[in-house]
This record gives structure tokens, C-alpha cells and sequence, in this order.
């Protein structure tokens, strides 16, 4: 277990993507609201700058594409764990293409390339927690059985079990991980019962660190060499009794990142970056 659990969070690379200008009418979103895009660039060009500049990532920078409105969120179209990247299928027809520019950073990278090419089956990254020792995905509206065991294929190292997503439009909406066994969840009872089940359905226990807003429970975590721990995490600005929980974790490096913009159309802060370990990249 430790053999696995070591290295959790130690990232070398990030890939992210640009906002087009199609974003702010065009994103999916769950509920109807204007979006500022010029905030929203600006927005994701501090996020982008915390990955390259505060902490010192290779951060490669895919173009935006005005066909694409929802290309910044990167997460959904790949898994990445160790060396293999498993490109999605993703759940909504309109971002299926998002997958091509992913495809091809990702091989650049040399990661062992999965392709999800069964018609029948849909994941988004977004419905994907990667705890270090296993894999939970969310079955919603995005994401299908048929999607969960290509992934299992792809990472058959690891466990992978499924969790019924009702509420909200990804599991990670209302979860992610703070640190190596530690799950971040929202308050609510949807996200509550879902915990629940990932914790009936595992061999590990996990420890939890519970927040106010179902929104802020999703968090970048990273381990990086003479960092430490170090957090991505939602403001005080945008949740202010969320935010106290995030500070009162100790052994983190704890980065507020603003995201008042993107979560108009039910983008969070792991949707913004797929991160990648690439120490021995030819
Ligand atoms: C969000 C896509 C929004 C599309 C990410 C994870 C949870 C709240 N308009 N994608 N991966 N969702 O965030």
C-alpha cells in the first residue's frame, strides 16, 4: 500500500487549454447565467500562472479553438496515471473533439496512449477520483458503465469502483483529494451518500475533511519536490466557511485560486489542468 500510495501527487507536467471567445455564450452549463469572458481569461491565466510560475510545472498550453466552447476544462478529455493516458469519450456530443489536440500532447509526451473507441461508451475526466490506491467514477449524466470498465482496462493496476452521481454534474463536483488518503466532500446530502458508498465499496479507509459548499470541495493537490504538500483551493471571496476548513490544514502550501468566472458553466479547479509525472521523458 505504501509502495503504491508513494509518489501520490508528484506531477511533473500540466497540459491546459485556452478559452475561446465561444465560452461565455456557447459552455454547457446546468444553470443559465452571463458570463464575463475577458474575467474568465483572466481568471485562467492566474490559475496558469500559479501551475508555471509558483510552482515551477512545465505547463504545456494547448490553443483554444472557438468550435470547441468548453475546451478549457482539459480534465474531461484524458485520465492520466503514471504512464498511461486514457483519452475519454466524452459524455456531451458538442466536446467530443476536445479529445484530438489531448490525443496528440499526450503522445508527444510519450505516455502510453488508451483510446475509448467504443460508440457506446462515455467518461468524462471530471467523474474520475484517482485516490492514490483506487479509482471512483461517477455514473451521471456524462459518464456510463460501459466508460468505467474501459477505464478499468486501461489501469488495471488499481481498483475501480462506480458511484451513482445524482446531484450536480460530475462526482468531482462535490469531492476531490487534499493529500495521499484524503478526500475533500461537500456537505450535502447527495454528496454525503456518496461517500458513503465509496467508503462501503473500499479496502482503505480514508480520512475526510468536510466543507460548507459542495462547490468547494474541489481542490488541486500536488506533491512537489521541496514544496511539500500543496493545495489549489477554492477563496474565501467565493467561500468564505469553505475556505476556513481549507486553512486550517497545516502541513499544506495552501494557494487560494479565484473561480468565480468558470463556475458559471459548472467548471471547478481540477477541470482546468490534467497533470502528468514525466521524470524520465525521452
Ligand atoms: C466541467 C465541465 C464544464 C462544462 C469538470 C469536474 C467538477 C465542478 N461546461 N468539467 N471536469 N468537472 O467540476
Amino acid at each position: 500500500m505504501a509502495g503504491l500510495m508513494a509518489g501520490f501527487g508528484n506531477f511533473t507536467h500540466a497540459v491546459v487549454r485556452g478559452i475561446p471567445a465561444s465560452f461565455a455564450a456557447e459552455a454547457l452549463r446546468m444553470n443559465q447565467g452571463d458570463v464575463d469572458l475577458l474575467k474568465a481569461q483572466r481568471e485562467h491565466e492566474v490559475y496558469v500562472d500559479v501551475l508555471k510560475h509558483k510552482l515551477g510545472l512545465q505547463v504545456i498550453e494547448l490553443p483554444a479553438d472557438e468550435s470547441l466552447p468548453d475546451c478549457v476544462f482539459v480534465e474531461d478529455a484524458a485520465v492520466v496515471c503514471g504512464d498511461t493516458a486514457l483519452i475519454t469519450r466524452p459524455g456531451a456530443e458538442s466536446r467530443r473533439k476536445e479529445t484530438e489536440a489531448m490525443k496528440k500532447v499526450l503522445s508527444d509526451l510519450n505516455l502510453n496512449i488508451v483510446e475509448m473507441t467504443d460508440e457506446s461508451a462515455t467518461l468524462d475526466g471530471g467523474d474520475v477520483l484517482f485516490t492514490g490506491q483506487e479509482f471512483f467514477v461517477g455514473l451521471s449524466k456524462r459518464t456510463n458503465q460501459r466508460g468505467a470498465e474501459i477505464l478499468a482496462d486501461a489501469f488495471k493496476d488499481y481498483a475501480v469502483s462506480t458511484v451513482p452521481v445524482t446531484d450536480g454534474l460530475h462526482l468531482k463536483s462535490f469531492c476531490s483529494m487534499a493529500g495521499p488518503g484524503l478526500i475533500v466532500i461537500g456537505s450535502s446530502e447527495p454528496a454525503q451518500k456518496a461517500l458513503k458508498i465509496m467508503q462501503q465499496m473500499s479496502d482503505h479507509r480514508y480520512d475526510k475533511l468536510t466543507v460548507t459548499d459542495d462547490g468547494a470541495a474541489n481542490c488541486v493537490y500536488m506533491n512537489l519536490p521541496g514544496k511539500g504538500h500543496v493545495l489549489l483551493h477554492p477563496t474565501p471571496e467565493q467561500y468564505p466557511e469553505s475556505a476556513k476548513v481549507y486553512e486550517k490544514l497545516k502541513d499544506h502550501m495552501l494557494i487560494p485560486v479565484s473561480n468565480l468566472e468558470k463556475v458559471k458553466v459548472d467548471g471547478a479547479l481540477t477541470c482546468c489542468s490534467v497533470l502528468i509525472n514525466r521524470k524520465t521523458s525521452a
